[in-house]
């Protein structure tokens, strides 16, 4: 097959604009338009709001190209589109050979007798997404509620294109245009394979591979097409004609290497090859696939339904987050930026991600490293928090990016369901839209024939080995959508509802989904698009980085309940951010041991599309934040946790470990100012995957007739497997009395060593200037205990030695 690449330079021009400026394919209009220093930064200050016209505009790109006899001599020359973001014209040497309406779909035409020896142009004419989606919603017969955002365009129902590029309540609204993924010529005169898809069926270790192929075939003739994949090889010789085709094939594996999610074995890939051959050349298609047995169990049972993924046998409980786009602009996005996000989510001790509905499929570097990495993915197709039209012709539009999609990621271990969307059903219940006016009845109607009939149906046609689940949340009909006891949850009552932390111990659901706090990014990040002046939680610029309407209220008053009000910036994103991460820690370690009921957390949301506040545990840019060391911690496969209940305190251990262990068990009562006043330890056995009550204490046993205010608690949970620490305080943060400390960082036998005379909680250190992060950060640091620290680069992830004078140590006595 012949390929000819049309990425790289290409040349662009807008409404308005009278030249031609140069723009970089795969890519998008604003990332050129900023290397073109045509506009300012659209993150900075408040450039967003001047940056509306963008999306309103048409643009067009060209680009010229040489065709050498090589191309043309082929039978069939096709231009493949991986991804025109959205509606397009595309004109070759002044032909119009086809238009676009789906940033998700891939999309070829046929360019034989198009192309000229020599040179040749392709122009791409972009219309405004924004522009059509208005004209849709004009044409459509219904009304479709909208919610709107602080800064947004309407109508993105209508636009099959990343939704939250219309704005949404932690990001911009930039709805970008472009050739946003690979764009090529391919010329063949065998048949050309354009996917492959397998299944697996299991028999003890054993396995049966189906492969389901696409072909498309230029010519008529005798073709001879094999399949290998572990030493293993079939094939047949076919008669084909010309037109599309697909072909069935089959291969049986003797006991093969498992791919596991990560935890639980290695994530071992095998190459699987398909080639055609025929009098005129060959074409192969080469991918690695992972062998796995994955189940969505759901069993009736006295709570309802039981919802977790199996692996190969192993229940798997999901310790993630939902994943959104990494930045406004694709075209900024790099292999290294997906690889820093991914390192870090594991890193925080995370075995799932959630791809969450209002964003794009993601590029396919992004399953690679999750199938590498041993990720699970929760792949949602892309429609979020909202009624959508279901005409004929978006449905078949839609149909299409499903199947498109499907065929595209289904070979990848790493995903593990497909979601019908994000939200949608819930809305009936939820949805904030005049009830008198819009029924959700009617709405209905055209919900099923979009979900269960387009989005469900297709999956399962081209998929049937996955699970298809119809949204995120359902109950798949069984209850009502958000409902506990069946399907997944969004638990949203103590962010949205403004219900203290408390409220996540009354939760008992099968596997949460969504469920989240806010925080406000490092000064660091804000000072990137931001004056300092401007720092300050309610300052009309950080209220614009900040997109949920009742955020900063929510979050200072939660504040003032917990804490002593910080009265710098600098610190009250501190507290912020350990404020988020014990919101979290509460509702993990509670839903952790509900395990096996509960069987999977997923928070909202692991990272940010731009520097704003929001619910992400890693800032725009990959930084950690308070939540994200938390995590790491409270995401350790072996937890040991507390729970005052009453004049008590229980110690709990869960361990999503599938061996037994032996260790120690070790709880101590110490005063902030030093000192042990209770201490108990005892050998402990930890059975696989269980979650237990280890010990309760009496309260009074363990203050030791000291007052609660001046005690903490700690509990050591020391196995071959490594070591658990928790802490837990009778008394609420602003309540404790809490001692001056005297910190200090040494350099010892080439590690940092930080000590401290007294307790100093929540213990940050900052690297100044460096991009990286810490292995821990954000803990707690008592007397006579020493903690090493290494700093970990964001450039190559290799650990580098850092000295005292770039190193910044805050802790929470220090603000106030
Ligand atoms: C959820 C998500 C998002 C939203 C988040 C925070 O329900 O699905 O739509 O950004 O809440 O409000």
């Amino acid at each position: 097959m012949e390929k000819l690449s049309l990425n790289g330079e290409w040349q662009f021009t807008g409404d308005g604009m009278d030249k031609w400026l140069p723009g970089e394919v795969p890519g998008d209009v604003f990332t050129d338009l900023i290397r073109a220093s045509e506009i300012p930064d659209p993150y900075y200050g408040k450039n967003e709001l001047v940056l509306q016209w963008v999306g309103k505009s048409d643009w067009v790109y060209k680009k010229e190209f040489a065709v050498g006899p090589e191309l043309l001599g082929r039978e069939k020359v096709v231009l493949d589109c991986r991804g025109l973001d959205t509606v397009a014209g595309i004109v070759i040497n002044g032909q119009r050979i086809g238009r676009t309406e789906n940033a998700h779909r891939r999309y070829e035409f046929d360019l034989s007798g198009k192309l000229d020896p020599g040179e040749n142009e392709i122009r791409i004419e972009f219309s405004s997404a924004v522009n059509h989606g208005l004209e849709k919603r004009k044409e459509y017969p219904r009304e479709i509620p909208e919610h709107r955002y602080p800064v947004d365009q309407p109508a993105r129902q209508f636009v099959r294109k990343a939704q939250c590029q219309y704005g949404w309540d932690w990001g911009p609204c930039f709805p970008t245009v472009g050739i946003w993924r690979d764009i090529t010529i391919r010329g063949f005169s065998v048949p050309r394979i354009r996917y492959t898809i397998t299944d697996q069926e299991f028999d003890g270790n054993d396995v049966k591979v189906g492969l389901r192929a696409g072909f498309d075939v230029p010519r008529a003739g005798r073709y001879k097409i094999s399949a290998r994949l572990s030493g293993e090889e079939t094939g047949k010789e076919l008669s084909l004609k010309p037109g599309y085709r697909e072909e069935n094939f089959e291969i049986d594996l003797k006991d093969p290497e498992l791919w596991w999610p990560r935890g639980y074995g290695d994530q071992h890939l095998h190459r699987l090859r398909l080639e055609v051959r025929g009098d005129e050349g060959r074409h192969e298609l080469s991918k690695k696939i992972g062998i796995r047995d994955l189940k969505l169990v759901r069993n009736e049972d006295s709570g309802g339904e039981s919802f977790y993924f199996e692996v190969n046998g192993t229940p798997v409980f999901a310790r993630g987050a939902n994943w959104i786009p990494a930045d406004s602009f694709p075209g900024r996005m790099t292999a290294e930026r997906y690889e820093g996000l991914l390192d870090s989510a594991v890193a925080a001790n995370m075995n799932a991600l959630r791809i969450w509905g209002g964003g794009y499929y993601e590029d396919d570097i992004f399953y690679e490293l999750c199938d590498e990495k041993g990720i699970l993915v929760w792949q949602d197709f892309m429609f979020a928090c909202s009624a959508y039209p279901a005409d004929e012709e978006f449905l078949e539009n839609v149909e299409r990016e499903v199947e498109d999609q499907v065929r595209r990621l289904a070979d990848h271990p790493s995903i593990a369901l497909w979601c019908g969307d994000n939200e949608n059903e819930w809305l009936g219940e939820r949805g904030d839209y005049d009830r008198e006016r819009i029924s959700w009845a009617d709405l209905l109607d055209d919900y099923r024939r979009l979900n269960e009939e387009t989005i469900g149906r297709t999956a399962r046609r081209e998929d049937p080995g996955r699970a298809f689940w119809p949204s995120s949340p359902s109950s798949e009909g069984k209850a009502p959508p958000n409902d506990e006891s069946v399907g997944d949850t969004h638990y949203w009552d103590v962010w949205h509802g403004g219900k203290p932390f408390s409220d996540y111990l009354t939760s008992e659901p099968r596997f949460v989904s969504e469920f989240g706090y806010q925080s406000f990014p490092s000064t660091e990040l804000l000072g990137k698009v931001m004056d300092d002046k401007d720092f300050n939680p309610a300052s009309p610029m950080m209220e614009h980085h900040q997109r949920h309407p009742d955020g900063n209220a929510l979050i200072t008053r939660r504040m003032a309940d917990n804490f002593r009000f910080p009265f710098s910036f600098e610190d009250f994103v501190y507290i912020s951010q350990i404020q988020q991460g014990l919101a979290m820690k509460t509702a993990i370690e509670h839903w952790r041991r509900l395990k096996p009921y509960c069987m999977g957390t997923i928070y909202w949301q692991l990272n940010d599309i731009w520097p704003v506040a929001s619910w992400s545990s890693l800032e725009y840019g990959g930084g950690w934040k308070g939540l994200h060391y938390m995590a790491k911690r409270f995401y350790s496969p072996l937890l040991v946790s507390f729970v005052e209940e009453g004049g008590s305190l229980e110690v709990w251990v869960t361990s999503d470990l599938d061996e037994r262990l032996r260790g120690t068990l070790r709880v101590e009562a110490t005063k902030l100012s030093g000192g042990t006043v209770f201490s108990d330890a005892r050998e402990v056995e930890v059975g696989p995957q269980t979650s237990e009550l280890r010990k309760k204490y009496r309260r009074e046993d363990l203050l030791a007739g000291e007052k609660s205010e001046d005690i903490m608690v700690r509990a050591v949970l020391s196995t071959t497997e490594g070591e658990s620490v928790n802490f837990h305080f009778f008394e609420r943060f602003k309540s404790l009395q809490l001692p001056e400390a005297e910190l200090s960082l040494t350099r010892e036998e080439g590690s940092l060593n930080l000590k401290t005379d007294r307790a100093a909680l929540f213990v940050r250190v900052k690297a100044t200037g460096l991009e990286g992060h810490f292995d821990k950060n954000f803990f707690h640091a008592f007397p006579g205990q020493s903690t090493k620290l290494s700093f970990h680069s964001k450039s190559d992830g290799e650990e580098i030695e850092l000295t005292g004078d770039q190193l910044e140590v805050k802790h929470l006595r220090q603000t106030y």
